[in-house]
């Protein structure tokens, strides 16, 4: 009979009281050159202990929880003709100890693992592993598994020769699990694929400009958080209208104009006052709604680096004449770029207006924490019915997104119908 081999625990750089965390072997079983044996841990890294040859073990003279240092004898061997040169995937996930020193040769994952104080080792993980399990990963992949919560037995299939489980897979495994509970718990968005679009012809890239980028953040955000309903009516501005343009026939040609949006602003805070859920902010805990005792309004203004939000504020103390000048002066502002932040600060709703451009209708986002925000776009004259005959009147297409948690449908309703008052008869602004 040949004589036994032992296998000690090799040099691995002057550390003692190595963690023995796993022992893979029993008597009896067979074992392939560079198969491991155990699973040895140290506070910097872990590390497959490999057999330095084939055979079938006699004994094993370290368990779980053991601590071993250069020398420790692991287990004897009788020794078998059977070589077996290990796989690449073994290579990869299998660390030579004299070859290599322990830190250059662990992933870096591994390594942040390993820096935690003491790995526990569940006995029940410990329990589970059969012959079978141990053939389809190495214990340095289930131990990198165990460190991050991942049942190996949920990987059906490895990338690894044979189907064997690698660190990679896990990885994937764990990616997987993650995008999921993130598109199922809506707090993210899956990442949109990469594309090269120059493979289909000719492109240039151009850098958003820091209004575009902060915007886009912020509009994301709003989206993913608040269910939003956009409520779409028409207002008569027919009257309004002819009111606007005999006050601007009294101005001279240096006055600044008034346009239609400054009797919105008025007729949107008239109300307002009426409905002051419309002038709220849910807490952030979402418990609590917080009214809001001022009437600030925020306009969207369009400017060549993106979209810009300045605040006309106490709009409610302010006549039109007033309220046009400002709105002139902070348009101006913005489009030159020299708001200022305290100029966007404090804003109750918001209205987006699009009507100089044209429109009937569209969607406009909720600038949170406000609850609503009011879309415009072009008035137009329409031939509307009055009960005996068609007249033409100017209509004026009115879109009210608001936060569902805050306003209930029959509330956006009831609020449109009241800013359409407002606007229909203007006069009403005086009450
Ligand atoms: N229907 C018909 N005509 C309208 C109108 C409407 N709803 N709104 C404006 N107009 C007319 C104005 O009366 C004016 O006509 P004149 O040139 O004959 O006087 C012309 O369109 C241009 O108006 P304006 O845009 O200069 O002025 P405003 O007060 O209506 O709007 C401002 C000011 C700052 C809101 C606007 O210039 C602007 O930037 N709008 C774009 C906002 C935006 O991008 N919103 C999208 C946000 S994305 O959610």
């Amino acid at each position: 009979m040949a004589a036994l081999i032992e296998i000690k625990v090799p040099d691995v750089g002057n550390v003692a009281d190595i963690d023995v965390v796993d022992v893979l072997v029993k008597a009896g079983d067979t074992v392939k050159l560079e198969q491991t044996l155990a699973v040895l841990e140290t506070d910097k890294a872990s590390m497959d202990l490999p057999a330095s040859a084939a055979g079938v073990v006699q004994e094993v003279f370290i368990k779980s929880g053991d601590k071993v240092s250069e020398g420790t004898l692991v287990v004897t061997l009788l020794p078998s003709t059977e070589v077996v040169t290990p796989s690449v995937a073994e290579e990869e996930v299998s660390i030579a100890p004299q070859e290599q020193p322990v830190q250059q040769a662990v992933a870096p994952v591994q390594q942040a693992v390993a820096a935690v104080e003491a790995v526990v080792v569940k006995p029940e993980s410990l329990a589970g592993i059969d012959a079978a399990t141990a053939a389809h990963a190495t214990p340095a992949v289930r131990l990198f598994a165990r460190e991050l919560g991942v049942d190996i037995q949920k990987i059906t299939v490895g990338s690894g020769r044979k189907g064997r489980i690698l660190k990679d897979d896990v990885k994937s495994f764990v990616k997987k699990v993650m995008t999921e509970a993130v598109v199922q718990n809506g707090s993210g968005i899956p990442a949109m694929p990469s594309i090269d679009f120059s493979q289909f012809g000719e492109t240039e890239e151009q850098q958003l400009s820091k209004i575009k980028r902060l915007t886009g953040k912020n509009l994301n955000r709003v989206w993913l958080n608040l269910p939003m309903v956009t409520y779409h009516d028409e207002a008569d501005i027919t009257e309004m209208e002819a009111f606007r343009i005999a006050l601007n026939a009294e101005k001279s040609k240096d006055d600044i104009k008034i346009t239609g949006l400054l009797f919105i602003i008025k007729a949107l805070v008239a109300a307002m006052e009426q409905f002051p859920q419309f002038n709220s902010s849910l807490s952030a805990d979402g418990e609590k709604l917080i009214f809001k005792k001022y009437l600030n309004i925020g306009i969207a203004v369009d400017t060549p680096n993106g979209l810009v939000v300045p605040v006309l504020r106490d709009v409610n103390r302010k006549g039109i004449n007033e309220l046009s000048a400002e709105l002139a002066e902070k348009s101006n502002k913005a489009r030159l770029g020299k708001l200022m932040p305290a100029d966007m600060q404090g804003g109750c709703i918001t209205i987006s207006s699009l009507g100089g451009i044209g429109g009937t209708a569209f969607t406009p986002i909720v600038n949170a924490p406000e609850v609503a925000i009011l879309g415009v776009t072009r008035a137009k004259m329409q031939p509307v019915w009055n009960g005996k005959e068609f007249l033409p009147r100017l209509m004026l297409p009115l879109d009210l997104t608001y936060d569902h948690r805050v306003i209930d449908g029959a509330e956006g309703a009831r609020f449109m119908a009241a800013v359409k008052q407002y606007l229909g008869d203007i006069r009403r602004l005086l009450l």
